[in-house]
């Protein structure tokens, strides 16, 4: 029998998140369990998505894994820790006498190939939206249903709110176990259609310090981030479920903002210090505060990971006049391509009396490209099999 018929494929695309009420800092490492709450946003996969292929075969020597063209090591701890608990859930539910389970994969070796359809350099959180791929699509191979965050979390820990659409939470749990630490969407994704986000991409440059040792030195050495995981994030996690159930962008954007700074302002409290903000992130958080500041309302937010570039959050009604605003101030390479990717925006004209107002030192290239966005849907199987990035032969079609 020739291989490609004993070949069980799937493909699946997962999404981006980024969150407004940050996650820094675990209470175990092994399981990834956090210090607190947090909450995010899932962008759309029409911008920015992970694409997953898993195949199983009769034929296959060894689990392999495929990232972005390259083989990488399967034997990596967290990719161990999602596929073990796939394989957990599939003979447990086989166990159960399960009549829908294709048990014959449960003993075969899987294919994993996987890419980004953006700069993994560029600090996109792309361990989020591949770790919430691989386990959705492994759970689809596997014909596992249910509850996934939670296994998603064992990848990455903000991987865990990839697994839905819209706005989401990721609820830290009380139990050693972790198995009430698990994500949970708090409103789907088109239920704040006015909702834009531009992510501004200012260095495509390696961050310099990892989120996971990071988060470590925070949580052994800032006491700001035990007072906050303990005093602050808990009110702010019902703030922001409040806001954005009301459609408060004023709330929403405050919120955002400051927790962004608190986040960047742990990082400056840990010893040694760790830098994520350069100087156009910098610059872009002045520009927003006078641009809100010129109109007597909050009209923009920015959030920061650990990396410089800004996420922007603001209405639509906005966009063209903001973007223009980020133009004027960080002017593009004009060698350089696109500068506006996704979402198209409308041209808009600038004020001199806003320029005025707002009167920084333009940056020019500080920005590379902008992203513009919304929120968007969870991880989707992709039915057009010849989308699969692994050919009949159980290899990537496309290799680096
Ligand atoms: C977040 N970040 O909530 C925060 C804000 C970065 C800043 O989650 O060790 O890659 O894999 O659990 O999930 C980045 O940390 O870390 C992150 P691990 P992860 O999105």
């Amino acid at each position: 029998m020739p291989v490609e018929e004993r070949l069980n494929i799937v493909t699946c695309t997962a999404p981006v998140n980024i969150a407004v009420i940050k996650y820094w800092g675990k209470r175990d490492e092994e399981l990834i369990l956090p210090i607190n709450s947090s909450l995010s946003v899932t962008l759309h996969q029409d911008q920015l998505k992970t694409t997953t292929t898993v195949a199983t075969s009769r034929s296959f020597q060894e689990d392999r894994i495929w990232l972005n063209g390259k083989e990488e090591d399967i034997t990596h701890p967290r990719l161990q820790s999602c596929l073990r608990e796939i394989r957990r859930l599939a003979r447990k539910r086989r166990n159960d006498g399960d009549p829908g389970l294709n048990s014959n994969s449960l003993s075969h070796r899987v294919h994993i190939c996987s890419v980004n359809n953006f700069p993994t350099a560029a600090g996109l959180a792309s361990s989020a939206a591949g770790f919430a791929c691989l386990v959705y699509t492994l759970a689809q191979a596997f014909g596992v249903e249910g509850e996934l965050s939670g296994i998603a979390r064992q990848g990455s820990g903000s991987a865990c709110r990839s697994i839905y659409g819209g706005f989401v939470q990721w609820i830290m749990g009380k139990e050693d176990d972790g198995k009430d630490s698990v994500a949970q969407q708090v409103e789907p994704e088109n239920y704040w259609p006015e909702l834009r986000i531009l992510v501004l991409v200012a260095s495509a440059e390696r961050k310099p310090v990892g989120s996971t040792s990071g988060m470590q030195t925070s949580v052994q050495t800032s006491c700001l981030l035990k007072h906050r995981a303990e005093s602050v994030v808990l009110d702010r996690m019902v703030q922001m479920i409040d806001a954005v159930k009301r459609k408060d962008f004023t709330a929403f954007a405050e919120l955002t903002m400051k927790d962004s700074n608190q986040f960047h302002a742990t990082c400056l409290d840990t010893y040694p210090p760790i830098f994520y903000l350069n100087h156009v992130s910098r610059q872009v958080i002045n520009l927003v505060h006078r641009y809100n500041r010129h109109y007597g309302e909050t009209r923009v937010a920015y959030t920061f990971d650990a990396g410089p570039n800004a996420v922007i959050f603001t209405l639509q009604q906005h966009v063209p006049e903001f973007v223009k605003v980020v133009q004027h101030f960080f002017p593009p390479d004009t060698n350089a391509g696109q500068f506006i990717k996704g979402l198209p925006v409308d041209c808009a004209s600038l004020s001199e009396e806003l320029e005025q107002a707002i009167g920084l030192e333009p940056m020019p290239k500080g920005i590379s490209y902008m992203i513009s966005t919304k929120a968007g849907p969870g991880p989707c199987i992709v039915e057009d099999s010849s989308q699969h990035l692994l050919g009949p032969d159980g290899l990537p079609k496309i290799t680096v």
